[in-house]
């Protein structure tokens, strides 16, 4: 690829601009504040040419931990008016601002791949990320499933996938009011989420905001409470690096390797013998969702092999149906929308993830052909936030920071 040095220098120029200091815009205006996994990905990119500035990232997301251990999904350190919803509507009640909800816990297993590069930087994040890794299972594994439950679909940065339809459609939206989204004046409305799905969004926000965003009200009570398998394999792999860091520093490690058995016992939860797939499932009726997502090939990541044959097989038949791989959605399916968020497009950041799983667990032709798409992408289609899964064409926001990061770190031809 001729244009790959060019790209490199794009990618970085793209960290550069979205930089506010100590923490990364996932892309101007359209958010302009900090994201929790946005910024873990992100310091990926960062420390292949300024390592403090990684650490910084990662830090500075602490800096917004709630006293329950809950590390919030938006951070808003400034006011920006191209943003809803911002702060007055979350009413978190903390200060930095924040939302009331996570986003998927990528944090240790990022602090792990870094930590030679500064040990004490990494031992200093430990308890910290203790913290965070226990409010998951206390506040969002409240039945005691061993799986881990979103309370909102923001919760598991994959917003718009139909897996969330069920459980959204019976939500009661008539306190919601009249609002101004931001979104669509940036972004094609024909990439974004309908305002049936916006209402219901705010409906969630307003029942955190009623309960004081009480862990144990929300735990249990909350109108949505459906069990994802991404965020449980990402918390079971980042168990597993924060297990390691423990070790390394001389700690206890029994706690976390606890956490992690009933993780890894409770993830055949998530099979779906009608899909042949790790399926997300409504926590409190038990019903799965009826088509596979890009989270149905996380397992090997979260190091769950029990259906690997099968994964791999269900990527084969994905990959012949689309030109790019991993899309989020079942493109066979009939709600497949291959520009629309989160129900088509591809995310460089969870090819990442997915490539990442399979090369561990032995499938390194499939991570490698999952790569070399992603780069592909890039190529194709920019540094944009997300890709149609046909055209390889851009979705979403532009100059994308953890795109750009991706590119650095993992994607790029000229990457290790
Ligand atoms: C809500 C920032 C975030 C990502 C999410 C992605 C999108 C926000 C939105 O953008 O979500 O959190 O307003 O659409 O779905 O994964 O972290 O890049």
């Amino acid at each position: 690829m001729d244009n790959e040095r060019d790209l490199g220098l794009k990618a970085r120029s793209i960290l550069l601009d979205n930089d506010r200091g100590d923490y990364t815009v996932p892309t101007a205006d359209l958010y302009p504040f900090q994201w929790n996994w946005d910024s873990a990905f992100v310091a990926l990119g960062w420390a292949e040419f300024d390592n403090d500035r990684a650490w910084r990232e990662i830090e500075v997301l602490f800096d917004a931990q709630w006293p329950s251990g809950m590390v919030p999904h938006i951070v808003f350190w400034t006011d920006a008016a191209t943003y809803f919803p911002g702060p007055d509507v979350w009413q978190a009640g903390q200060s930095p601002a924040s939302s009331g909800i996570s986003q998927p816990p990528v944090v240790a297993t990022i602090v792990r791949h870094l930590a030679s590069t500064d040990p004490e930087r990494a031992a200093a994040l430990i308890k910290p990320l203790d913290q965070w890794h226990q409010w998951w299972h206390s506040a969002r594994d409240a039945y005691d499933l061993g799986v881990i439950a979103i309370a909102h679909p923001w919760e598991s940065g994959r917003d718009n996938l139909p897996d969330w339809d069920p459980a959204l459609a019976g939500l009661d939206t008539s306190r919601v009011g009249t609002y101004q989204r931001r979104d669509t004046d940036l972004v094609d409305a024909g990439m974004r989420p309908h305002k049936a799905d916006y209402d219901r969004y705010l409906a969630l926000v307003q029942f955190g905001v009623d309960n004081r965003w009480d862990d144990e009200l929300i735990g249990r009570n909350n109108p949505f409470l459906v069990a994802d398998p991404a965020i449980s394999a990402v918390l079971l792999r980042a168990e597993r690096d924060l297990a390691a860091l423990m070790h390394d520093n001389g700690l206890d490690t029994g706690p976390v390797e606890a956490r992690i058995a009933r993780l890894a016992e409770g993830y055949e939860r998530f099979w779906n013998p009608d899909v042949g797939a790790y399926c997300a499932f409504d926590v409190r009726s038990g019903v799965h969702a009826d088509a596979a997502t890009s989270a149905s090939f996380l397992a090997p990541y979260g190091g769950v092999t029990n259906h690997l044959d099968e994964t791999v097989d269900l990527l084969r038949a994905w990959a012949e149906k689309t030109r790019f791989l991993v899309p989020s959605f079942d493109p066979r399916d009939d709600r497949y929308e291959p520009d629309r968020y989160w129900r088509g497009p591809i995310w460089a950041v969870v090819n990442y993830m997915i490539a990442t799983g399979l090369a561990d667990q032995g499938a390194g032709d499939w991570a490698e052909r999952i790569r070399i798409s992603t780069r592909d992408l890039i190529a194709t289609g920019g540094f944009a936030e997300s890709f149609n899964p046909e055209v390889g064409s851009g979705t979403g926001g532009k100059s994308f920071s953890w795109t750009a990061a991706m590119w650095l770190s993992w994607a790029g031809a000229n990457a290790a």
